[in-house]
């Protein structure tokens, strides 16, 4: 357990979501408690300091009443407080598809051709955060620690210096921070940078991440001064000073590997072996989005398929998409991309008893998520560009065999951590990847078994209880010395 758990500071966490979805089912309110590793993590610091979670509940229609009365119901059954922001359909639009989905997502996976630059969305971001910052105020005192998560809320703590906040704020970027020759894309880069700089505490995935980010600030701050060169480093800018961290995000990794024996999984992962007899089953899983790689996944497929034509009838690619975002257009214009890509390489080249690509839509369950990763032997997550990609982690603690093969792309931050285990690949490179995929079918049991001890090694040690408390120590600890660079 942290210090934090120990000192009596309160832990205020602030993310876009509640960690429960209020929604109607049957014409009634209810309220679904959130799972995954984020929430579990978090779940007992929250509990051992009556701790506070922030964020929209997810409707924007439920009656003022109805909604206070079912975060009460909520707050008693997850054990700390949940306090709603309230966002209307106009600051859905601007601000949550607007400015962090078709802003900062875009930019920020360096795709500034996905970009809107609405002026108006600028203005709903600012607007949103400082009806977090409102809230926050409302419900902090100046011992407290406050944790905000991820790009939505990137100016919450200047909103917060503004209004006078006495206690002490940490920012954690989940997806990646972009290099300066595409930040600078942006039509708000210096306000933003500003904002960021007001946090005392700033969390990004890799040490790629934070070096892109101090090349930023060094733009608006040439006096900038870095002292300490561990995993947590000090920076002094103007009269500010802040720390600034690499923080892998891990998983649950035990959650993983002992949820990949039960019962239910094995019976699962046996059905779905039997259905492809004497296949190698590749897998790929993914939220839809287009910094996925999906589409370039396909095409590395079809090269491997006509390459290498002994692959016919001993390979299936499963790709599982989860929905996501589907308001955006370019989600939906990319889903319809992604199915006609399916049934062109389907229809080039199934044969009878063989079918190349089974395509699945649709969200899964726990248990059917791990009964893919357990039956399937390659994991192929082949991101353009991802924060960390914790697919890739899930997919190796949940091997219980040692026999699987994880191709990884380099631009995922997870590569940073997992290059000696996986196999790397740029996956704009179709022919490299396709050249991989043969590679990893052909593996023998000795070196796959040798990559998966070092895969599982950092997945095991590096995993989300490490971060949450790596995190709040580097936000309290009086010495940074203890902090060494997590192994790469
Ligand atoms: P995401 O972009 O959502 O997260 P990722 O890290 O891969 O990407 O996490 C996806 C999660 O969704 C995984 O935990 C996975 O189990 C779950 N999931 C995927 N497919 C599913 C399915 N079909 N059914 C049910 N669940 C499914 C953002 C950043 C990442 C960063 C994380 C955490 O974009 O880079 O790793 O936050 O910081």
């Amino acid at each position: 357990m942290n210090d934090m758990t120990q000192s009596g500071d309160r832990l205020v966490v602030v993310s876009n979501r509640l960690p429960v979805v209020v929604k109607q089912v049957d014409g009634q309110w209810t309220f679904i408690p959130g799972s995954g590793g984020l929430v579990s993590a978090l779940a007992p610091v929250l509990r051992n300091r009556g701790g506070i979670w922030i964020g929209w509940p997810g409707t924007s229609d439920a009656d003022p009443a109805t909604l206070s009365g079912l975060l009460r119901e909520a707050t008693r059954h997850s054990g700390y407080s949940l306090k709603p922001v309230a966002l209307d359909q106009r600051d859905k639009e601007d601000f949550y598809y607007g400015f962090a989905n078709e802003v900062i997502w875009p930019l920020f996976h360096d795709l500034q051709s996905h970009c809107n630059f609405a002026p108006r969305y600028w203005d709903a971001y600012n607007r949103v955060n400082r009806r977090f910052a409102d809230v926050i105020m409302q419900n902090t005192r100046p011992g407290d620690f406050i944790w905000i998560h991820d790009y939505h809320l990137m100016s919450v703590g200047q909103e917060l210096r503004a209004q006078g906040i006495a206690a002490r704020m940490g920012f954690f970027l989940h997806i990646p921070f972009p290099p300066l020759d595409i930040y600078m894309k942006l039509p708000w880069r210096f306000p933003l940078l500003r904002a960021l700089l007001e946090y005392d505490l700033l969390g990004f995935q890799t040490l790629r991440d934070r070096r892109n980010f101090l090349q930023c600030v060094r733009l608006i701050a040439p006096d900038l001064s870095v002292s300490g060169k561990g995993q947590v480093i000090t920076i002094r800018v103007g009269n500010r000073e802040l720390r600034v961290g690499t923080f892998p995000i891990g998983i649950d990794y035990q959650e993983f590997a002992r949820g990949s024996k039960a019962e239910a999984v094995v019976r699962k992962a046996r059905e779905l072996h039997e259905d492809l007899p004497g296949r190698q089953v590749l897998l790929g899983v993914d939220r839809l989005d287009y910094t996925k790689g999906i589409c370039h996944r396909f095409e590395a497929f079809r090269n491997a398929l006509q390459r290498f034509p002994e692959l016919h009838h001993r390979t299936t690619l499963i790709q599982v998409v989860v929905p996501s975002r589907e308001d955006i257009p370019k989600y939906n214009a990319l889903k319809m991309e992604m199915e006609r890509l399916v049934g062109e390489i389907n229809g080039q080249f199934t044969q009878s008893g063989w079918v190349p690509i089974h395509y699945i839509f649709r969200s899964l369950s726990r248990t059917e998520l791990l009964a893919y990763y357990r039956a399937c032997e390659i994991a192929l997550i082949t991101p353009l560009k991802d924060g960390m990609n914790l697919v890739a982690k899930e997919f190796c603690a949940a091997t219980p065999e040692n026999n699987s093969v994880l191709i990884l792309s380099e631009f995922a931050g997870a590569a940073a951590q997992l290059q000696k285990g996986a196999l790397l690949v740029n996956p704009y490179n179709v022919e490299e990847v396709a050249e991989t995929i043969q590679r990893a079918i052909i593996m023998g049991p000795g070196e796959r078994r040798a990559r998966m001890h070092k895969l599982k090694r950092f997945v095991r040690e590096y995993d989300i209880f490490w971060w949450v408390d790596s995190f709040l120590r580097a936000a309290i600890a009086k010495d940074l010395s203890n902090f060494p660079v997590p192994e790469e």
